[in-house]
């Protein structure tokens, strides 16, 4: 980076002394004969720090908890579903393209809806939805219309208190199928779907306490999706390994930080081997204020024991993207007590930096990363659970 800068301060001739430029050259021969490649990105950044505009807060239903993102309307604009707890309803904002998003137009869920999972799950071509619902303990599909319209919630039964929802291909059929994390019972629920919008009975594995989030990922790469659910009470993360047949292992449980609750998957060592983060509300009462897990996978299903990173207060979720063009993933967090959302930059070896800080709406508790107004580089929405909740929208303002 300090190449770099240097090389800046050359190409800026009305700002630099004749001579400063003229000591700058050989050292600009330098990193070209040494490293061309860093050089022609250097060129193009990446930005050193994260850089957000001022987050724009949309109107929800009451108590935004999740957001997703899709294009629902298939006009090539990226949208934006928020699931309401207390209005048991998701809200669908349509996006303009340009970073700005429509009036909420909501759509009935059954009962305290938390989770969200997109995708195409009746297989003809416009995206739907599947929520989880602790109200209820069941998931609503609902069928997209391709227009930014739902249909009425079709349920089905899960296991007690689901808290999250993921959805990926587990028993390999070509269908998509959801799977939740229940809280109330210590386990994970697979729901194979039909591709017709149906899911057969849940059929239901143990892992720990309180599990509240949930990642699905092939962590053994033997082609078969598996499962991660962070467990609360124990403050660990649960390992299911799957066969492909929609079965999956006994979980193994590897240790994270106090009071883990969110849980993500990406390789933050660029060894191809997916990796972990999780998200930990701490304990405020004994002056912990919450922070960032990181747990190396070792390619055969096993974790390394977790690295702890600071982020804003009451971490409550986490989720990954490259933020800053250097094609290193980095981390993201919805801080529920500090009102803010947290970026923390990978150097691609699984070490991040110190978090950037930025400003949302009241109590922060999810966040989505999907590019907004279409310059190439991710942005984050938020959920809010504040009342009415909202969706804060944070647009990436990196130059590279
Ligand atoms: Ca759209
Ligand atoms: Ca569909
Ligand atoms: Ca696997
Ligand atoms: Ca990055």
């Amino acid at each position: 980076m300090k190449a770099s800068n240097r090389f800046r301060s050359v190409s800026w001739p009305g700002t630099s002394p004749g001579r400063k430029v003229v000591g700058a050259m050989p050292l600009l021969i330098l990193v070209l004969l040494i490293s061309p490649a860093s050089w022609s990105s250097t060129m193009q950044g990446p930005c050193a720090t994260p850089s957000f505009a001022a987050a724009e807060n949309y109107d929800a239903a009451s108590n935004s908890i999740f957001v997703a993102t899709g294009d629902f309307n298939r006009d090539g604009n990226v949208d934006l579903a928020v699931a309401n707890q207390s209005s048991n309803n998701v809200s669908v904002l349509l996006g303009d393209g340009t970073g700005k998003f429509g009036t909420a137009a909501n759509s009935a869920t059954a009962t305290r809806p938390n989770g969200i999972a997109v995708g195409d799950f009746n297989k003809d071509g416009n995206l739907d939805l599947v929520t989880s619902n602790d109200g209820s303990n069941n998931v609503s599909f609902k069928a997209g219309d391709g227009a930014g319209g739902f249909a009425a919630a079709v349920n089905t039964t899960v296991a007690n208190r689901p808290t999250s929802i993921v959805s990926a291909d587990f028993n390999r059929d070509g269908n998509l199928d959801v799977a939740t994390t229940n809280a109330g019972t210590g386990n994970v629920s697979i729901l194979l779907g039909d591709g017709a919008g149906r899911f057969a009975a849940a059929v239901n594995f143990a892992v720990e306490s309180t599990p509240m989030a949930l990642a699905a990922g092939d962590f053994n790469g033997d082609g078969n999706v598996d499962i991660a659910a962070v467990n609360f009470g124990p403050s660990t993360v649960s390992i299911l390994l799957g066969d492909g047949t929609g079965q999956f292992g006994a979980a193994k449980n590897f240790g994270s930080g106090q009071g883990a609750y969110s849980v993500v998957a990406g390789d933050w060592n660029k060894d191809g081997v997916l990796d972990l983060a999780t998200a930990n509300l701490g304990a405020r009462s004994q002056g912990n204020p919450g922070s960032l897990s990181v747990l190396l996978g070792d390619g055969g299903g096993n974790f390394s024991n977790p690295s702890t990173h600071a982020a804003g207060l009451v971490p409550v979720f986490v989720t990954a993207g490259d933020f800053n063009g250097d094609q290193n993933a980095d981390l993201a967090s919805a801080n529920f007590a500090s009102n803010t959302v947290s970026v923390l930059l990978g150097d691609g070896t699984g070490h991040f930096g110190p978090a950037s800080n930025f400003a949302v709406g009241s109590a922060p508790h999810s966040l989505a990363v999907a590019d907004f107004n279409k310059d190439g580089k991710p942005d984050l929405a938020s959920a809010d659970l504040s009342t009415p909740g909202r969706s804060s929208v944070l647009i990436n303002t990196c130059t590279y």
